[in-house]
């Protein structure tokens, strides 16, 4: 049934050791919650952020502008600073913090958290925090960037207004005691001001000027404006895109895709079918580390042991989701 499936304690098979904390986390989708009859409140834009966001936009235009006079090793450095801060959502903030779907030691927790530092997408709290209420209560009101509003909604609008009273109120419902008993979690809360200065700006700025002479204008437009923009875009293609293009495998009842362009940009995100129809999948997708470069990396890190206990879904369980709900585009492989 239904219910079977949508149970994350059925599918949350523990690997061995204490899981207790892993099966309370609320990132299954509930079907009881219905959206308030009536008018819908009105839409209050918040001009901070609209303002801001076009500065960066801007800046990141400049960026490209000044892209080709950045030496090769500013472009290297670039790559890094987006790879790191991507690493610190996909692998941190997402696959780790909002669904447990693995288990990191505390240096790789302190790495991850100073990568979400330098991606700048909110606190992991705030983030993980929005990110369960996006699958529990997907596409309804309670959801923060619910992409039956639109693209550009889900994409970037949703910053950019007050949030549905909903989404606060359902999100305030959460469990989110596992992220509260995280002290990495917590003390990047409270420095989280701080830690976007130095890791999101000043040291993809300086460390080209100080290491190779780079000059400060290309150290703070490219790896620091333009990397950034690139990340934050990156991300919300999985909430605009990934919940619009696509084909649905795996259950063709709800919206998220399967988008390779987006895997791809997002490395390793944009398999949204199968990552609503399974939260808990520590790699996003049955393929493993195809086009999932947060794959590799967790795998790396159980390798050298500093992560363990990765879930994931049986070959079998999948066959029969996709059977039963799919939208007949399954490809194994
Ligand atoms: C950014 C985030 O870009 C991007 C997240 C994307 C998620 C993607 C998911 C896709 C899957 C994963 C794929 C990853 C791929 C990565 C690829 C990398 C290459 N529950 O928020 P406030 C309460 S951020 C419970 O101000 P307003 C709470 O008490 C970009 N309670 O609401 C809160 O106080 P506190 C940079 C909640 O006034 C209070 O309400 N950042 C919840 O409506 C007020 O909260 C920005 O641009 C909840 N869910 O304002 C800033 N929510 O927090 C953007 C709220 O103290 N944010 N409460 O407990 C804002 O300015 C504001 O949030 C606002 C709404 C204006 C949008
Ligand atoms: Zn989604
Ligand atoms: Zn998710």
């Amino acid at each position: 049934t239904e219910t079977e499936n949508r149970n994350p304690h059925a599918a949350r098979q523990p690997n061995g050791g204490a899981m207790a904390e892993s099966s309370t986390v609320e990132d299954v989708f509930d079907d009881t919650y219905r959206e308030k009859d009536g008018p819908k409140p009105p839409r209050r834009l918040v001009w901070r952020n609209i303002i801001l966001m076009s500065l960066l936009h801007a800046g990141a235009l400049y960026g490209l502008v000044l892209l080709p006079s950045a030496s090769g090793l500013t472009l290297v450095w670039t790559a890094v600073c987006y790879l790191v801060s991507a690493l610190g959502v996909t692998a941190g903030a997402h696959r780790l913090w909002s669904h447990r779907s693995y288990k990191a030691s505390f240096p790789l927790r302190v790495f991850l958290a100073v990568a979400n530092s330098m991606s700048f997408q909110n606190d992991i709290f705030e983030w993980a925090r929005d990110h369960r209420v996006h699958h529990k209560f997907s596409e309804t009101d309670a959801d923060p960037h619910n992409a039956k509003r639109g693209f550009f909604f889900a994409h970037i609008g949703w910053l950019l207004v007050r949030k549905h009273p909903d989404v606060i109120e359902k999100g305030k419902k959460l469990d989110l005691s596992d992220l509260k008993a995280d002290a990495v979690v917590m003390f990047q809360r409270r420095h989280y001001k701080l830690s976007v200065v130095v890791l999101c700006f000043l040291l993809p700025m300086l460390v080209p000027w100080y290491f190779w002479g780079e000059s400060l204008a290309v150290g703070y437009f490219v790896p620091g404006l333009l990397r950034y923009s690139l990340i934050l875009n990156a991300t919300w293609l999985v909430n605009s895109a990934a919940h619009i293009w696509g084909n649905r495998p795996y259950d063709k009842t709800i919206n998220p895709r399967e988008n390779f362009m987006v895997a791809l940009s997002a490395i390793g995100e944009g398999f949204h079918n199968y990552h609503h129809t399974f939260p808990f999948d520590y790699a996003t997708s049955e393929f493993g580390c195809k086009l999932n470069l947060t794959t590799a990396f967790i795998d790396f890190m159980c390798f050298l042991g500093l992560a363990r206990d990765r879930k994931s879904v049986s070959k079998d369980a999948i066959l029969t989701r996709v059977q039963r709900t799919g939208d007949g585009s399954y490809k194994s492989g």
